[in-house]
């Protein structure tokens, strides 16, 4: 029945058949009750209203006089050439050969993905950068890049905010069409927690580079380059820009860290020019890269490996600026700074004022500071929307360099020890973390690793066990998942191998493996796994963006496709409205489709029913609807 349906609509004999067809055309689903998506909508403003969002129940709410986010208005006619206009033209090792005869130091700018993810638990709504994307495309068009995808957006975009990430990169991707976009891609891990067949990660490439993304900055957890290989030659296969990245960790100063030591970075690079890197990412997740040692590993990078370099920090410790200006004066050739609202802390430095450190110098970055300004003005009113999702770090802290926590984590981490009412005890959680990185063998860690260093780290200091306790033979204890997973090689490999003892009482009688993970995965059926997740939906329509999102994260699509089913596209509700819900009086719009806008007037709040429900009452586009929804509180 559905399948003639489809068959027979006009959009799909005529070939436009959209990814999103599915969300534009409801009545391909009149054999289940029908409900337009300005109902939809309405009842999940009504459902907020009533019963509030559950992700800032208890948080800190925006400031009452908070200004609306207002985006830099951009002239009509087409923005400059930047570099995406490059790639399409000459392809990406033309990219790569124009950044090494560039003098000026390149910026990317993360404020969209890294920016947001290590400041506001990645919450930022697709609707906030889509308004400023048009600025960015105008006003910044000598930026290297801007990262705006990837590493934990793609699964909040579906868990939290109840939007489809693939949109999002749609949208950012039309509205900056001559700057590159980059995403951050875990290798094998994809952008999930664990290692994925190679023809899922295969497919996922493909996809992310049809729907919008330039630059792939693809990375190991253990720095294992091995497992790097499918993701890699997945992107040389689909023509974008490779930045083949190693993490740094530890000191290279250091005699006692000599693990990761000048020749250990010079030889990964190595390894990931010869895997056919068109750029060489040098991702410092924790922010450990200290000025003097960044000058000798850029040079010796820069010198032996040969490959441009991109640098990416984070400013947790407060020091970045001075690496950036250390790794600049040794020749690196682009770096990743945040927008200054979103910059600085756990977040990457302040763009604005690297760009201010190079002005009237030969690596002058060419970026408009009045335009900086502007762009940096909208996310400061942004920001304040998202009061609920701050952290509280307070102010730099030179403690990183003993638990060397990814930026992107740190946060995340202090959330979950506060859930488990260990909030007080953060510093110790912060040297447990530490105790279980060198019990770990000293290894990289970032995400997923990280995730499971800091699994095992809450665990002692929950249940108040030392390391030595951890380690003695005679102890019994029972390990997170994680933790056996990742003894038992589903992560990979780190440099040398896992610590045997320990690996030996982690996983008991159960016996490692040190292949690459994805050789012991067998290949996913891709075609029956779409009619497995079309039919948990009820027959729906699903493209391939979509079954890249099931292959990822089954449970986490699915619940988004149910809660799509009831709530519509709320994606295009304000921030305030999608957290808060409406007050009675208030009016906004939301435009659901381009030119298709639903002006909604919130008229009173009914009292609870017998029945347990509320009636809601609004003018939607000039007519009374009135929704009822159960009061849940
Ligand atoms: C159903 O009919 O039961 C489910 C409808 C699913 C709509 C899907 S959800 C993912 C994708 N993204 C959209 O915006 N719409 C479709
Ligand atoms: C991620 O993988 O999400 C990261 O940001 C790692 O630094
Ligand atoms: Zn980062």
């Amino acid at each position: 029945e559905f399948v003639i349906n489809l068959l027979k609509h006009p959009t799909f004999l005529t070939n436009q058949y959209t990814t999103k067809f599915i969300d534009t055309t409801p009545e391909l689903f009149d054999f289940k009750k029908r409900r337009d998506r300005g109902t939809k909508v309405l009842t999940y403003i009504a459902d907020i209203t009533v019963n509030g969002h559950p992700e800032v129940a208890g948080r800190p709410k925006p400031a009452a006089d908070l200004k609306p986010a207002r985006a830099p208005r951009v002239p009509t006619e087409a923005p400059t050439a930047g570099t995406r206009t490059l790639l399409e033209d000459k392809g990406p090792q033309a990219v790569a050969d124009w950044m090494l005869n560039e003098s000026k130091l390149l910026i990317t700018d993360t404020t969209m993905r890294d920016g947001h993810q290590s400041l506001l638990a990645t919450r930022m709504r697709s609707a906030d950068m889509i308004a400023v994307a048009p600025a960015y495309a105008h006003k910044l068009p000598e930026l290297f890049s801007v990262e705006c995808w990837g590493g934990a957006t793609f699964d909040v975009a579906y868990r939290f905010l109840q939007e489809c990430p693939w949109q999002r990169l749609r949208d950012l991707r039309t509205r900056m069409p001559n700057l590159m976009t980059q995403m951050l891609l875990r290798g094998a891990n994809g952008v999930g927690y664990t290692n994925y067949p190679d023809n899922v990660v295969q497919f996922f490439v493909k996809q992310a580079a049809e729907t919008g993304v330039d630059v792939f900055r693809v990375f190991d957890s253990l720095n294992w380059v091995e497992n790097m290989r499918v993701a890699m030659d997945a992107v040389l296969d689909n023509n974008k820009v490779l930045e083949g990245t190693i993490c740094y960790t530890g000191d290279i100063l250091d005699p006692d860290r000599a693990k990761y030591d000048l020749k250990y970075y010079v030889a990964m690079g190595q390894e990931l020019k010869a895997a056919g890197a068109h750029i060489l990412g040098l991702k410092d997740m924790a922010g450990l890269l200290k000025a003097p040692a960044a000058g000798p590993l850029v040079k010796a990078l820069k010198e032996e490996v040969g490959l441009p370099v991109h640098f990416h920090t984070h400013d947790t410790s407060g020091a970045a600026i001075s690496t950036i200006v250390a790794a600049a004066a040794a020749g690196v050739d682009a770096v990743d700074c945040a927008m200054d609202a979103l910059s600085g802390n756990t977040s990457q430095p302040t763009l604005g004022s690297v760009v201010e450190a190079f002005r009237h110098t030969d690596r002058d970055t060419g970026l408009d500071m009045s335009a900086i300004r502007e762009i940096s003005n909208y996310w400061e009113a942004v920001r304040g929307q998202y009061a609920a999702f701050e952290s509280s770090m307070q102010a730099p802290a030179s403690e990183v360099y003993l638990h060397e926590m990814p930026g992107g984590q740190f946060t995340n981490l202090k959330a979950q020890a506060r859930s488990l009412g260990l909030e007080e005890r953060w510093h110790e959680v912060a040297q447990t973390y530490a105790d279980v990185n060198q019990m770990f063998g000293d290894i990289v860690k970032v995400t997923p690793s990280s995730k499971v260093v800091g699994d095992m780290a809450l665990m002692m200091v929950s249940q108040g066990l030392t390391r030595d306790q951890v380690e003695d033979p005679k102890t019994d204890l029972s390990f997170p998942d994680s933790v056996i997973d990742m003894m038992k090689g589903s992560l990979g490999q780190p440099p040398g191998g896992w610590p045997k003892a320990i690996q030996k009482k982690i996983l008991k009688d159960d016996k490692p493996f040190t292949e690459r993970p994805g050789l012991r995965a067998a290949p996913v059926d891709i075609e029956d796994k779409r009619t497995e997740v079309s039919q948990i939906l009820d027959g729906a329509a699903i493209d391939d963006e979509d079954l890249n999102g099931y292959l990822m994260y089954p449970k986490v699509f699915t619940d988004y496709a149910q809660r799509h089913e009831t709530y519509g596209p709320v994606r295009a509700l304000p921030t305030r409205t999608f957290f808060y819900g409406m007050e009675a009086g208030e009016e906004i719009t939301a435009e659901i489709d381009p030119g298709k806008t639903l002006e909604i007037r919130l008229q009173a709040v009914g009292e609870t029913q017998d029945d347990g429900e509320v009636r809601v009452f609004f003018e939607l586009n000039g007519q009374p609807r009135t929704i009822r929804v159960p009061d849940r509180k």
